[in-house]
């Protein structure tokens, strides 16, 4: 008999309600859950697919292990004691900072990604931890961090109530949005327009987006945080600042004026290639409307100045009076966040409190940038530059014991190399600058552990694979994505099918994990989520603000309901949470048993104002020009003077160069969902776009192969002529490249497609942030001569 089975999309940030159909513990059909609380019914190419995804028969079922340097099917015990034996000595020979920690972007759409892996670098003790945001959002951690003194306090257009919106860097149309969590996200913006409100799109691209905006701005790449300080400038200068129920909450307001003095509309002009009329109708426009909101994303974030463009996005907010009002740009409240403190000074935020060994990197929300893991694993100890030669020079394996080489330069990491990667849902291979120095680097590691799904170009290096079910067989909470969606909501939904036989959830695979590279290897693994709740109830007792101040943390951990550890550590966060029944304090609050009866999800109402309360700073103010950023100011002013040198500024195609910028599918995924029949051919293809004029000047006609060069190597693909780009700019998509040997992922090796980041070498980053530029970097393109061709 078929049945029907909610679950919540992993696929994207829009988690969108399913209705899946099952056969057995086959997910036969997909559609959207119309009764869902947020996403009414809405579904994509990608959610409709999740079924072949589901099925897809290249996905791992067992574990694998190394053997005489082959990749066998193994155990999981035999797996875990692989990974125990193999990590360990990594530790105790070189100390904790020689394990790698890399973690990529699924784990936000799973729940053991947003459970386990602070346990797992707790225990460790690592600080050599890599994850996508270097390649993504970090930026935006970096900026909130600094202004509002919480990294994770990332405001998100107030989209169902706004009047005007300003996106720059992001096409949600084909993404369905990023840090801004909102089903239907096209329909959302058509129902801005549809209710008088304006929709205005910056983006070298003429993107789907751009198509459905009152107004397209094709800047030119990099150049965002030139035109964004302009119109601060021009607030300033127009009168227009305006900070409304923000007043009294926010310092440096005078000190902005003054650093963004030189930014007038004529002087950023040229570098963005957008004329001084249109920067000072943005800026006045966005003053105008009765509410406005800006939006950055991923073109506003991995490029050179990709802090400094995030916080001028929510300068803009503050100076409009716009953060934290309806209609502007607002922070969510989740049901499992932490309850709500009272308002006051906080800790603040600190950058660079270690650096990375070879470079000399400063971490950033404890994280160094994956760009330059390749680096850390291959730079030999005393090869660091500035590092002491003398005495830091003994080679790996040489013995010395933790803690590094007496002497050595040690920027809070040792002397020692990474010698072991613990890798979860990440691919870097393709995903970071040069995989091919990755790729070499990773084959050369004592150990590699690889949670993954599937055999790719990353964890065909690993010593072991554990893979995780497919989704239908996973429970799911968003948790990640609660914190930036544009409704305050809660759902939450069990295994749609139960675990096929020999599988583990990636819940209890991550746990075991923890055990196995802490030394605890055997260990029950309900220890884990036990003592991850009685360490967060024994310290809620003791705050003042919670509503279980003063209780008995064995009573309250006794409370909990739930089938597994998982269920109920997000018993414990709902019930703790804002929302929560505070074990008991209000009976009508949220607690699992609440959510279980409502499989549509529960609404919690609009997006409401929470400054101050939520202030982190030390002076529990909105700190507008933080330190920070005030340092990194002259690198922009010095853009508007000089035409960028090769691999520089960041104002890209200024000396005539080309310069290259991604684009995403909406049938795409990154780099792992090539290998989905249905979602792959038609349009989703990796092919360099390139400009009619551009393709004239270099002799290049549509469908022919181009060489496109860079700083890291070089790339063949096939160019595709078309106006959407402008001048000056190609654009390519990531996550493709699936042509190395070793790998499982028979679908997309047929169509391999290149891999984009090889053209960079890891060096270009945003200094603030550690994030790489993958947008606006020089590239050359020419016609191949028959002979590289191959
Ligand atoms: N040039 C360029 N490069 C980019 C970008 C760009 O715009 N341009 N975008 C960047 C961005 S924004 C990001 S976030 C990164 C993403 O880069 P990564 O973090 O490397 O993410 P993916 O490429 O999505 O690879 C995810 C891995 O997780 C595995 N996986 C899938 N589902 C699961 C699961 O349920 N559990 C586990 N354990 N594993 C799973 C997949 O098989 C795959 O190996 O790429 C970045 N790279
Ligand atoms: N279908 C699909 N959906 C996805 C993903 C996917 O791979 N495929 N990946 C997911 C992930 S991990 C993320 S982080 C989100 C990303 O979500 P988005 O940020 O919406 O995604 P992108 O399509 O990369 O949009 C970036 C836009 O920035 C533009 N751009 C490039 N350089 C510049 C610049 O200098 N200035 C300006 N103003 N614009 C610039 C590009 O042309 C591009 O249109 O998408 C998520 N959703
Ligand atoms: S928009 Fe995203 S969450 Fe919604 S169905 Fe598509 S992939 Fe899934
Ligand atoms: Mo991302």
């Amino acid at each position: 008999m078929p049945r029907t089975a909610p679950r919540i999309c992993p696929l994207c940030e829009a988690t969108c309600g399913l209705t899946l159909q099952v056969e057995g513990s086959r997910v036969t059909g997909v559609r959207g859950d119309r009764d869902d609380v947020f996403s009414r019914g809405f579904i994509c190419p990608k959610g409709a697919s999740l079924g072949s995804a589901d099925a897809d028969p290249d996905r791992l079922r067992r574990p694998l292990v190394r053997r005489d340097g082959r990749l066998e099917e193994a155990t999981w015990a035999e797996a875990f004691d692989a990974v125990a034996a193999g990590i360990r000595p990594v530790v105790e020979r070189y100390g904790p900072h020689a394990v790698g920690v890399v973690l990529g972007n699924p784990n936000v759409h799973t729940m053991a990604g947003a459970l386990y892996p602070p346990l797992l670098l707790g225990g460790l003790g690592t600080r050599s931890l890599f994850t996508a945001s270097t390649l993504d959002q970090m930026p935006k951690h970096v900026s909130s961090g600094l202004l509002f003194g919480d990294a994770l306090a990332i405001p998100v257009p107030d989209l169902d109530r706004t009047d005007h919106l300003l996106v720059l860097g992001a096409n949600p149309v084909e993404s369905n949005g990023s840090l801004c969590t909102a089903p239907d996200f096209p329909g959302r913006l058509k129902a801005l327009r549809r209710r008088g409100g304006r929709l205005v799109v910056v983006d070298p691209r003429r993107t789907r987006t751009a198509k459905l905006a009152d107004r397209h701005v094709a800047i030119r790449p990099g150049a965002d945080a030139l035109l964004l300080a302009a119109m601060v400038q021009v607030l300033f200068a127009d009168g227009l600042v305006a900070l409304g129920r923000l007043d009294g909450h926010v310092t440096g307001v005078g000190q902005v004026a003054d650093a963004v003095r030189d930014f007038t509309p004529e002087a950023v002009a040229d570098a963005c290639d957008v004329p001084a009329a249109t920067v000072r109708s943005l800026a006045r426009d966005l003053a105008a409307a009765p509410s406005a909101a800006v939006y950055g994303r991923v073109g506003a974030s991995t490029v050179a100045f990709g802090t400094l463009t995030c916080w001028l996005v929510d300068v803009l907010n503050v100076l409009t009076g716009n953060l934290d009002r309806p209609g502007g740009a607002m922070f969510p409240l989740a049901a499992t966040d932490r309850a709500p403190r009272p308002a006051g000074p906080g800790k603040g935020f600190a950058l660079g409190r270690w650096r990375s060994r070879a470079s000399g990197h400063p971490e950033a929300k404890g994280e160094l940038p994956l760009a330059a893991l390749a680096e850390e694993i291959d730079t030999a100890p005393g090869g660091a530059e500035g590092a002491d030669r003398g005495s830091g020079g003994a080679p790996a394996g040489s013995g010395a014991g933790p803690g590094g080489v007496p002497g050595a330069a040690d920027r809070g990491l040792g002397a020692h190399p990474i010698r072991a990667v613990v890798c979860v849902a990440a691919n870097p291979v393709l995903s970071a600058p040069d995989g091919d120095r990755l790729d070499k680097a990773l084959a050369s590691l004592d150990f590699m552990v690889s949670v993954d799904p599937y055999l790719n170009e990353t964890a065909r290096h690993a010593h072991v694979v554990l893979p995780p079910p497919p989704p239908a067989q996973s429970a799911h909470h968003p948790f990640a994505f609660n914190s930036f969606a544009v409704r305050n909501q809660v759902r939450y939904t069990r295994a749609a099918v139960p675990l096929e036989e020999g599988r583990m959830a990636e819940t209890e695979i991550q746990a075991r994990l923890v055990l196995a590279v802490t030394g605890l290897h055997g260990a029950d693994p309900d220890a884990v989520d036990a003592a991850a709740v009685e360490r967060t109830l024994a310290r809620a007792v003791t705050e003042p603000h919670t509503r279980v101040h003063g209780r008995d943390p064995e009573e309250l951990a006794a409370q909990l309901t739930g089938d597994n550890g998982p269920e109920r550590r997000l018993d414990m966060m709902l019930r703790l949470g804002p929302y929560g029944d505070g074990f008991g304090a209000d009976p009508e609050g949220l607690s699992l048993r609440r959510l279980l009866d409502h499989p549509h999800g529960i609404d919690l109402g609009p997006l409401t104002p929470r400054v101050p309360q939520l202030l982190r700073t030390r002076s529990g103010h909105i700190e507008l020009l933080p330190g920070p950023i005030a340092d990194d100011l002259p690198r922009l002013r010095a853009a508007l003077r000089d035409a960028p040198a090769r691999g520089g500024a960041g104002t890209g195609g200024r000396d005539g160069g080309l310069v290259l910028v991604g684009r995403r599918h909406l049938r795409s995924n990154n780099s792992w969902m090539h290998n989905v029949p249905a979602l792959t051919g038609g349009s989703n293809r990796c092919t360099l776009h390139v400009h009619p004029d551009d393709a004239a000047r270099l002799g290049l006609d549509d469908g022919a192969p181009a060489l496109v060069g860079g700083a890291g190597g070089d790339i063949t693909v096939p160019v595709e002529i078309t106006d959407a780009v402008r001048p000056g700019v190609v654009s390519l998509p990531h996550g493709w490249g699936h042509d190395r040997p070793g790998t499982r992922l028979g679908v997309a090796a047929a169509d391999p497609g290149a891999n984009v980041n090889q053209l960079l070498d890891g060096t270009l980053l945003d200094p603030l942030s550690g994030t790489a530029v993958l947008n606006g970097f020089p590239v050359t393109v020419t016609s191949p001569h028959p002979a590289e061709l191959g």
